[in-house]
């Protein structure tokens, strides 16, 4: 029998692309056991992140969120997998490395010291509603 199964959207953020960690950290995934659907290298536009980060755009650390994320390019991929979303939130640790539990990507990996946006190496969808929207917006090209 199938297998009920969901998906997210992750972004590997322009500080990891540029410390060479997207491999490490798609491994992380994979080894959890989901499937990467879809993949590519994708320089961020003020654009896309104010659709992205509309709940953000008001915020006062929004601007710092926009030269954090337009810093260089960022890894956007699907993945698939049985409760993907609570998965790889879990993969991912809490919003700021600094109180991040080592074995999680931010907890071992992070290095914010300070900066205006809180710069965390990964994005991953906070629920399914969520994930649909941002995959329409990372991957237009897409059917669903
Ligand atoms: P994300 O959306 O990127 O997966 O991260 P998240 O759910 O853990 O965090 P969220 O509250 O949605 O914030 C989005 C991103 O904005 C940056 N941020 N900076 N300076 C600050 O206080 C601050 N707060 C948030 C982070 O890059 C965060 O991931
Ligand atoms: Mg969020």
């Amino acid at each position: 029998m199938p297998q009920p199964t969901g998906r997210i959207l992750i972004l590997i953020k322009p500080d990891a692309v540029e410390r060479r960690l997207t491999g490490e950290i798609l491994r992380r995934i994979e080894a959890k056991g989901y499937d990467l659907t879809a993949l590519k290298v994708v320089t961020p536009t003020p654009q896309i992140l104010a659709e992205h980060y509309a709940e953000h755009v008001e915020r006062p650390f929004y601007p710092g969120i926009v030269e954090y994320m337009t810093s260089g390019p960022v890894v956007a991929a699907v993945a698939e997998g049985h409760r993907v979303v609570e998965g790889v939130r879990s993969l991912m640790g809490p919003t700021d490395p600094t109180t991040a539990a080592p074995g999680t990507i931010r907890g071992d990996l992070g290095r914010d010291w300070g900066t205006s946006a809180i710069k965390n190496l990964v994005h991953g969808s906070d629920s399914e509603d969520s994930a649909a929207r941002e995959i329409a917006i990372w991957f237009p090209e897409l059917d669903s």
